[in-house]
């Protein structure tokens, strides 16, 4: 039987966050190695696992993975959520390339200091009611379809969804004005695979907290 994937990160979301989203997704049961020492750092990349001394790190199919949008489109790819041709999987990593972008806005700013943090995630909010939001809801409008490729789930929508839910715990009203972005909510929340991952008892990680903070400083001498 093939061994899971082994994911190795903070016990926190980051970018790890969303291979967790679509490892979930997709089915695929994955282990996970939290990382809480510097020595266990040190020790990834002393044996030369860590490409560019960075984590997300996976270890899969006889690899040690890393560059979290690599990862991402490694998996799509395996796992059928990449859309059925080259256009179709080039505006798959448009989307998420762009809903990336967003989260990362906000997987940094805890690090920031307090009114700094404060400030970014109110800017990140601001830039998905102008910038990203209205391209999804617009997508959905103009391609008719369930999902944002197609008419297929893909990496695309599970990353949607992974941002909206985001969003909605730094502000309730996100999807206020995006009617379509509402339904498509409710309808990818109610795929089995993501319903289960959005039980509690899963291995989605919470908001990242001041431990969380501390532990990647402490372990990344920052
Ligand atoms: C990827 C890390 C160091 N391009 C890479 O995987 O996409 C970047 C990954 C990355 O930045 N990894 C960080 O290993 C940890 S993750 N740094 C060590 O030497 O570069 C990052 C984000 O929320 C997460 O916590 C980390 C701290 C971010 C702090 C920004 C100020």
């Amino acid at each position: 039987m093939a061994t899971k994937p082994k994911l190795y990160y903070f016990k926190g979301r980051g970018p790890m966050e969303s291979i967790r989203w679509l490892l979930a997704a997709a089915g695929v049961e994955f282990e996970e190695q939290f990382l809480e020492t510097k020595e266990q750092y040190e020790k990834l990349q002393k044996n030369g696992c860590l490409l560019f001394g960075q984590v997300p790190l996976v270890e899969m199919d006889g690899m040690m993975l890393t560059q979290t949008r690599a990862i991402l489109s490694y998996l799509a790819a395996k796992y059928n959520l990449y859309g059925k041709d080259l256009k179709e999987r080039v505006r798959i990593d448009m989307y998420a390339d762009g809903t990336l972008d967003l989260m990362l806005m906000i997987a940094v700013a805890p690090f920031k200091p307090t009114e700094e943090k404060k400030e970014s995630l109110a800017l990140a909010v601001t830039k998905a009611r102008t910038r990203y939001l209205p391209v999804f809801e617009k997508i959905l409008k103009d391609h008719q379809e369930d999902f944002l490729v197609g008419n297929k789930l893909s990496w695309a929508d599970i990353q949607l969804l992974e941002a909206i839910l985001m969003l909605e715990e730094l502000d309730g009203s996100v999807l206020s004005d995006f009617p379509l972005l509402q339904t498509f909510k409710t309808k990818i929340s109610n795929i089995p695979t993501i319903k289960k991952f959005l039980q509690p008892g899963s291995q989605r990680k919470p908001p990242p907290d001041s431990h969380y903070v501390s532990v990647v400083r402490d372990v990344l001498q920052f």
